[in-house]
């Protein structure tokens, strides 16, 4: 199948780099967003969110005539939905970003159309709900319109080269709409496309991230033992990796983002009788900020009136990304703790939240400090001169959450050096 023109709809983390690639490569593209500021922003060139290299697609894309943005979805070869599924309190998927956007296209849907849903989703989504939706438009799906759900798999930070060079999973609700999905992605994707059926393409893309987040439960609950017995478990972890058959993840203040510490709960939400591992596994990482919050406690003595320094509220290093970040809930907790918290975070200083200062600068954050509490690896911090750091502050004590500092470096330079999963110094 040929495509000239695409609509994609949802402007976020993966829907701009993807609309952004596709009119790069020839392809006449709608963005949407129904978010009429987005539209805005862009429309005056104008990137509004961070991720290395998207600013110069986007560039690219717009001075090539390819890319267009709209609220409202126009006529297109195929449709691509990118939206955010988030979950509400109650760990239930909020779906009703994906509903509306099937919605959005009824309208403008025509027959040899191909639409893809690409936001991550609990099984049966595409054939049970997106496609009755779509079929409002009075076309049946399969013999007027073709529907696949391919997920995006592309790490925050690395998504340009990523959404070019992964494995590319295509699951129709039949063969022809999995065939039409490979010969649509095959436009941008280097990497192999695999062909499969759409609930075992949803399946495929919720077990990736709850393997990851078990396996990184694990190296959470690993951190909390070696705290116990007074083993430092970075380097246990170590050991233990090079056992050919074992690759342990790194422990940290928590799983952030909007994908691994989301996604599993789609499978308990879906089947809760039989998925006890995986709501464990979700339950150990979201108490984990607790864990590092008793840490800093212990190392102070008292959290009331102590001033604590925090280095980093994203979610992982080097993006400006924070939703569900363990870090900040770490921060929010020092605060109710008694403590008084500074925040430093290079990628979103203009960030606000109750109970946390926020300051521009390395030296304004630690300057009055009692604590100096590491919780994001950004390579800015990771790169910090110890001895240059002690200069700019009166902090006896840093509380290294991600093993970004070396113990000797810090130790020299005259501080008392605390290790989440390593209790030596405690
Ligand atoms: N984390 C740890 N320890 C580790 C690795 C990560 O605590 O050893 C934490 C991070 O700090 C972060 C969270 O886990 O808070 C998630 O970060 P991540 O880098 O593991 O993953 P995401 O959420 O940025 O992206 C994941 C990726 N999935 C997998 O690696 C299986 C990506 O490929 C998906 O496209 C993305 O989810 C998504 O959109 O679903």
């Amino acid at each position: 199948m040929e495509f000239h023109s695409i609509c994609v709809i949802g402007l976020g983390y993966i829907g701009l780099p993807t609309a952004s690639m596709f009119a790069t490569h020839e392809i006449r593209v709608t963005g949407v967003d129904n978010n009429a500021e987005v539209v805005k922003s862009l429309e005056a060139g104008k990137v509004h969110i961070y991720e290395p290299g998207l600013k110069e697609v986007v560039d690219e894309a717009i001075n090539r005539g390819n890319l267009k943005v709209s609220v409202k979805p126009v006529e297109a070869d195929a449709f691509i939905i990118a939206v955010p599924t988030p979950f509400y309190g109650d760990k239930k998927a909020d779906l009703s970003y994906v509903y509306a956007a099937a919605e959005s296209i009824v309208k403008v849907l025509k027959k040899g159309n191909l639409v893809i849903l690409e936001s991550t989703s609990p099984p049966l989504t595409t054939v049970e709900h997106v496609l009755p939706i779509l079929e409002k438009s009075g076309l049946k799906a399969g013999k007027d319109f073709l529907l696949a759900y391919s997920p995006e798999r592309v790490l925050p930070g690395q998504i340009l080269k990523e959404l070019v060079e992964n494995a590319r999973v295509i699951g129709g609700i039949d063969t022809a709409s999995a065939e039409a999905g490979r010969d649509l992605y095959k436009i941008i994707v280097k990497g192999e496309i695999i062909l499969t059926d759409a609930t075992t393409s949803e399946m495929v893309k919720l077990m990736e991230n709850t393997y990851r987040d078990v396996n990184i439960a694990i190296a959470n609950e690993f951190s909390r033992l070696a705290d116990r017995f007074g083993v430092d478990v970075w380097e246990a972890i170590q050991i233990a990796n090079r056992h050919p058959r074992v690759k342990i993840l790194n422990p940290g203040p928590g799983v952030g983002g909007h994908c691994i510490s989301v996604d599993p709960w789609f499978f308990v939400e879906a089947a809760p009788d039989i998925s006890p591992l995986i709501h464990t596994a979700r339950n150990v990482n979201d108490s984990q900020p607790d864990f590092v919050v008793t840490m800093v406690n212990k190392a102070l003595g008292s959290l009331i009136q102590k001033k604590v320094a925090v280095l980093g509220l994203a979610f992982k290093p080097d993006v400006d990304d924070l939703r569900e970040s363990p870090a900040i809930e770490v921060a929010h907790k020092l605060h109710l703790m008694g403590a008084s918290v500074t925040a430093f975070e290079p990628f979103k200083p203009d960030f606000k939240h109750e109970g946390i200062n926020m300051v521009s600068t390395l030296s304004e954050a630690v300057n009055s400090a009692d604590a100096i509490l590491l919780l994001v690896n950004h390579t800015q911090f990771h790169t910090i001169n110890a001895v240059e750091l002690r200069a700019m502050t009166k902090a006896k004590v840093v509380i290294d959450t991600v093993n970004g500092w070396n113990r000797g470096d810090f130790e020299t330079a005259g501080f008392r050096f605390v290790r989440l999963g390593d209790q030596k110094n405690i």
